[in-house]
């Protein structure tokens, strides 16, 4: 009996990718060969939506495309299996293309890194500052450009080159752009950085940018840094609190000890704050030390308002 076919659209359901995505892993690196309609429709095998499910989660796992797209289904369910996320994610959501001004600002952005053209980029980021203010820049512009840049690299939209190109504008944009913010000597200290093996730096860049608009005293650390540093700087600069981004990866083992010593060694009234989108990964870890876990910016606006208020109260 002949296999049972299927549209595009429900091999996009199925798989939990979106049609563009199907259709760009099959034209650029020739993932999958449905077969075709009369009308030059396409039509997908059950073993080749399973494919694609499949090449979902190892991408999803850090696998570039590019690399396992041709494997045989065999050794993708090993791969699959073996992978350290191993776990049934929802679909990636790409944010929605509004029409606001927020939404063009990011469409504007996207076409700069497409065109790998810094200037405009640069200048776009500039307008939007402009425009939208600065919590509306970080928030509505940098945060979803970089989202965004990631699925259409994981997607092959778009190549390291423009993942990389796109990371060092918006590092060193959101660099010269916290500068302003910088808060008055009186202001409370927020230290800011990201643990030993977690490299990614944009969320951290991010946190400190945000809290110098709230008027916060930000010491910025940078990526990647041993607990004893990060206690050290607290120490040295009195900080009321130090906020960690946990980006990538989801499940290193060192973690956990690496949040103990920083507690340990951080002066007790010293809050910690974390987040980014590995933090729920190492909840558990988290819990232990006591240390806040914010969903997203808005959400440390307010906490950062607390904290403030919290410790003038406790001034005498
Ligand atoms: C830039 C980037 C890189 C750059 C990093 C450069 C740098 N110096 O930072 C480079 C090119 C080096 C890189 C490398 C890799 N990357 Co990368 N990268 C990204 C990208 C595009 C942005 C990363 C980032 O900084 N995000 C941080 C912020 C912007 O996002 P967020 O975590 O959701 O945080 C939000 C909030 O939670 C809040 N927040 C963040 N931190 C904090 C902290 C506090 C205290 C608070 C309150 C809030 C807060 O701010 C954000 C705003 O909403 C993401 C895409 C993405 N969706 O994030 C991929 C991504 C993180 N990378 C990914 C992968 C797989 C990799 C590699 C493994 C690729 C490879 N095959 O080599 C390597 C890993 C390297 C390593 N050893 O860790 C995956 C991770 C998938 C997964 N399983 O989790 C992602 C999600 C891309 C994707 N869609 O697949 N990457």
């Amino acid at each position: 009996m002949a296999e049972v076919q299927h549209s595009i659209k429900f091999a996009a359901r199925k798989s939990g990718l979106t049609p563009h995505v199907i259709r760009v892993w099959e034209k650029r690196y020739d993932a999958v060969s449905p077969e075709r309609t009369d009308t030059n429709r396409r039509l997908y095998s059950e073993s080749e939506i399973e494919r694609l499910g499949l090449l979902r989660d190892v991408t999803q796992a850090g696998h570039s495309i590019g690399q396992v797209a041709r494997l045989p289904l065999e050794k993708l369910r090993k791969l699959a299996a073996d992978s350290p996320n191993n776990v049934k994610v929802e679909p990636a959501v790409r944010p929605a293309r509004k029409t606001s001004a927020a939404g063009s600002f990011l469409d504007e952005c996207i076409a700069a890194v497409k065109a790998l053209d810094a200037r405009v980029l640069e200048d776009t980021l500039k307008r939007a500052a402009t425009g939208l203010g600065a919590q509306g820049l970080l928030q509505r512009v940098v945060a979803p450009l970089a989202h965004t840049i990631g699925e259409m690299w994981r997607d092959g939209s778009i190549t390291a080159a423009h993942e990389h190109f796109a990371s060092a504008v918006i590092r060193i944009f959101l660099g010269h752009a916290a500068r302003p913010f910088a808060g008055t000597e009186s202001a409370p200290v927020l230290i800011v950085a990201t643990p030993a093996g977690q490299i990614h730096e944009l969320g951290a860049l991010l946190v400190g940018a945000a809290a110098g608009n709230l008027g916060w005293h930000v010491t910025y650390l940078g990526a990647s840094l041993p607990a004893a540093e990060i206690a050290g700087a607290a120490r040295q600069n009195r900080a009321r609190a130090v906020a960690l981004s946990l980006v990538y990866p989801e499940d290193d083992p060192r973690l956990e000890g690496e949040l103990a010593r920083l507690r340990e060694l951080m002066p007790p009234e010293t809050v910690l704050l974390t987040g980014g989108r590995a933090m729920p990964a190492y909840r558990d870890a988290l819990e232990k030390v006591g240390a806040l876990q914010i969903k997203d910016l808005p959400h440390l606006g307010s906490v950062l308002d607390d904290l403030r208020k919290s410790s003038r109260k406790s001034k005498p």
